[in-house]
């Protein structure tokens, strides 16, 4: 019985592997349940950092090579407002580090094709040979590209296109995704808005 219980234990820890931890990334929801299947979405659930080959039992119906399956339904509350040119700070949490490139990207929901190049990249991340890992691996930014590149007419409205972290670690042959859903604001909106907010509460 202890020694069942100290085996889960081992094997819930091993099995986390990394995610985004800020901003508020794409959880499972209701909306993946009905697309991936409760065993897919569950599989999640007991490791948010599984690799997406890991997930168990995922429906036709589920997209894993985008967002890893989540799905922007179940996190209309999490949706971020990003402008041209804005910096973005990430943090992620790499609990076994696992070495391959990495990449973070705006991806276009309906063609899960990248917008433009991809804005951070990084050919070795993850490193586990490494004495300790470097700090941007956690700790990272990136830039919002600027009105020229399209993502203001792209990225209207919420699900059309994802800030997507991407990692493969090349000798497990595994894959990792986060996704941070965001709509682009003009800037002269949001300036708007916090002057009309200014206003109403004087
Ligand atoms: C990241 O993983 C942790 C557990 O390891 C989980 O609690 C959290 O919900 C996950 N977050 C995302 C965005 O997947
Ligand atoms: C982003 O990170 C940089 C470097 O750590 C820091 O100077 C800056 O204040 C951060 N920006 C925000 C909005 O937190
Ligand atoms: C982003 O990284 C993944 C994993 O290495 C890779 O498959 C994908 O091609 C990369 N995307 C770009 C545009 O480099
Ligand atoms: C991350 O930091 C390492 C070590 O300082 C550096 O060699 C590498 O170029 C950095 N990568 C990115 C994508 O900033
Ligand atoms: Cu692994």
């Amino acid at each position: 019985m202890f020694k069942s219980l100290l085996f889960m234990a081992l094997v819930a820890t091993v099995s986390a592997h990394g995610n985004i931890t800020s901003p508020p990334a794409r959880l499972p929801g209701p909306a993946m349940v009905e697309a991936c299947g409760q065993a897919a979405v569950d599989s999640i659930l007991a490791d948010g950092g599984l690799p997406i080959e890991s997930v168990v039992n995922p429906l036709d119906s589920c997209n894993l090579f985008f967002c890893r399956g989540a799905l922007l339904d179940d996190n209309i509350d999490i949706v971020q407002e990003f402008f041209s040119g804005q910096v973005v700070n990430l943090t992620s949490q790499l609990p076994i580090p696992h070495e391959g490139p990495a990449n973070v990207s705006i991806v276009l929901a309906a063609t899960n094709k990248i917008l433009g190049e991809p804005l951070l990249v990084f050919d070795s991340y993850a490193d586990e040979n490494l004495p300790e890992l470097p700090a941007n691996n956690t700790a990272f930014s990136i830039t919002i590209p600027d009105a020229g590149s399209g993502v203001e007419e792209a990225c209207v409205e919420a699900g059309d296109c994802a800030l997507q972290w991407f990692w493969f670690g090349t000798g497990a042959q595994q894959t990792y995704e986060s996704c941070i859903d965001f709509v682009i604001v003009n800037t002269d909106d949001t300036t708007a808005t916090k002057r009309r907010s200014t206003r109403s509460r004087m």
